[in-house]
């Protein structure tokens, strides 16, 4: 069956700002309070996008969310006009007020775990939108955009939505940051890695004690279950609780896969020797590359500041792969080092593209995070709505409907700003048309 990795990125949100949310994540940490450009980081996105459409690849974007969330604001107790609602949560319990606008939903890597039909019992694609259960600003994503996957992958016949995971720390999961498919092609089935920080109901097991884990194996091995996947096509791997604690808040900050190739850090993974070799016999094909980071070339501080795993790894043809790094990677002298060798080495890694998408990195979000991997067979592909695939025309649109609808600058102050949420609902209404997603928004469905 002929497949084809589709990327579906997140399209930066009109209230992109930098608020400091997220422990563990030391870019969020350290520009808190910074003035945003949430143009910049839409437009960075879209330039992506299109980079990665002109270069022969399937490239397809996922919305933004409405924020700030009024929605659950009036949950917590909030009350009165929209415009009340917002004042009273920012001058009496601002920190919440500042969670309900963040435009974390940009990284779709977090926003679902994909299993394609070539992995599924009933030969379906499966989805389970992530509960993001360790951090309250992400934890509320969820809803709206298992809505957006429903809307966009609306064929029954060819595709299957789970809920979320229930909330709460045992059953925290991440989506696809913490998830990778290895095959030989796209349309073969293929081997799921899933890597968790911790073990949610033991705690004589290794564990970060600095930093949260954000994934459980649990909250993994029940995706594994709900997507239908045969356990002897999954591998379940645990992160060193060491990196976690250096700011390895998801596993894709220090390794990346595809097809038969894994690029990982040296002290990525817990018991490395053991997990490999399940791997690659559970691959059964060769070869499969292991492409390792040494700790003496790259250290684990040098991979959280340059995002070089947060690289996409994608195949250009059959035998060589290509990897979309951010810019901070040509910054960082021994990283470019790193990678001006790598290309000439004995793997199918041959070329590094470099991308600016500092908006994003600055809360720590890199080229990986911006996207989420849906393998598609061309019959799915069919049944997929076709409006949300990039290409010339929509580019253009996008990039005029950024120029009319987003600010240049944003900071703590401005998301108290009543006209901020009038001038977001009248983009995401606007978008909802230019995609022809239907009614997905809480304030398209009152
Ligand atoms: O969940 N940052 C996101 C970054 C997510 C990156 N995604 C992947 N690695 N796949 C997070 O920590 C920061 C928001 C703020 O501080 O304003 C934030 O949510």
């Amino acid at each position: 069956m002929n497949a084809s990795e589709v990327n579906f990125d997140g399209l930066v949100g009109p209230t992109h700002n930098y608020a400091g949310l997220s422990v563990g994540n030391v870019a969020s940490l350290s520009n808190a309070a910074q003035q945003s450009n949430p143009k910049e980081g839409a437009k960075q996105g879209l330039a992506k996008m299109k980079a990665l459409s002109d270069m022969g690849l399937k490239q397809a974007l996922l919305p933004p969310l409405e924020r700030p969330d009024v929605f659950t604001l009036r949950k917590l107790g909030f009350s009165g006009s929209d415009a009340d609602v917002i004042k009273n949560a920012y001058e009496k319990a601002p920190q919440v007020f500042v969670a309900t606008c963040s435009a974390s939903s940009m990284w779709t890597a977090n926003a679902c775990t994909v299993s394609p039909s070539a992995d599924t019992a009933d030969r379906k694609v499966h989805f389970t939108a992530a509960n993001l259960a360790n951090k309250f600003h992400r934890s509320i994503e969820s809803p709206t955009t298992a809505r957006i996957l429903s809307s966009i992958f609306s064929n029954e016949k060819y595709f299957a939505h789970h809920e979320p995971l229930p909330l709460g720390d045992h059953f925290g999961d991440e989506g696809a940051a913490n998830h990778t498919r290895f095959c030989s092609n796209y349309g073969d089935a293929g081997l799921e890695f899933f890597v968790y920080g911790k073990y949610a109901f033991d705690n004589s097991k290794p564990a970060p004690t600095k930093y949260p884990a954000r994934q459980t194996k649990e909250a993994s091995q029940a995706i594994a279950r709900l997507h239908q996947l045969n356990p002897d096509k999954v591998v379940f791997g645990q992160q060193n609780p060491a990196v976690i604690d250096k700011g390895v808040f998801h596993n894709d900050v220090i390794s990346v896969g595809n097809r038969n190739v894994l690029f990982y850090h040296e002290e990525a993974f817990l018991n490395t020797h053991n997990l490999f070799e399940e791997i690659t016999t559970k691959f059964g094909e060769q070869p499969f590359y292991f492409v390792k980071v040494p700790s003496s070339a790259v250290s684990v501080e040098d991979a959280v500041t340059s995002y070089l795993f947060n690289s996409q790894l994608i195949s250009i043809d059959d035998k060589s792969m290509a990897l979309i790094a951010p810019g901070e990677c040509e910054e960082n002298p021994r990283v470019k080092a790193y990678l001006d060798n790598l290309v000439s080495g004995d793997t199918p890694i041959k070329e590094v593209r470099i991308f600016d998408v500092k908006q994003s990195m600055q809360n720590g979000g890199g080229p990986a995070c911006l996207r989420q991997r849906v393998v598609l067979t061309d019959e799915e592909i069919n049944a997929t709505n076709p409006n949300v695939f990039i290409n010339d025309k929509l580019f253009a649109e996008l990039n005029v409907w950024v120029d009319k609808h987003y600010r240049d600058r944003l900071s703590a102050a401005d998301l108290a700003d009543p006209n901020l949420l009038v001038e977001s609902r009248s983009a995401l209404d606007e978008l909802t048309q230019i995609l022809n997603l239907g009614s997905v928004y809480p304030f398209q469905l009152v």
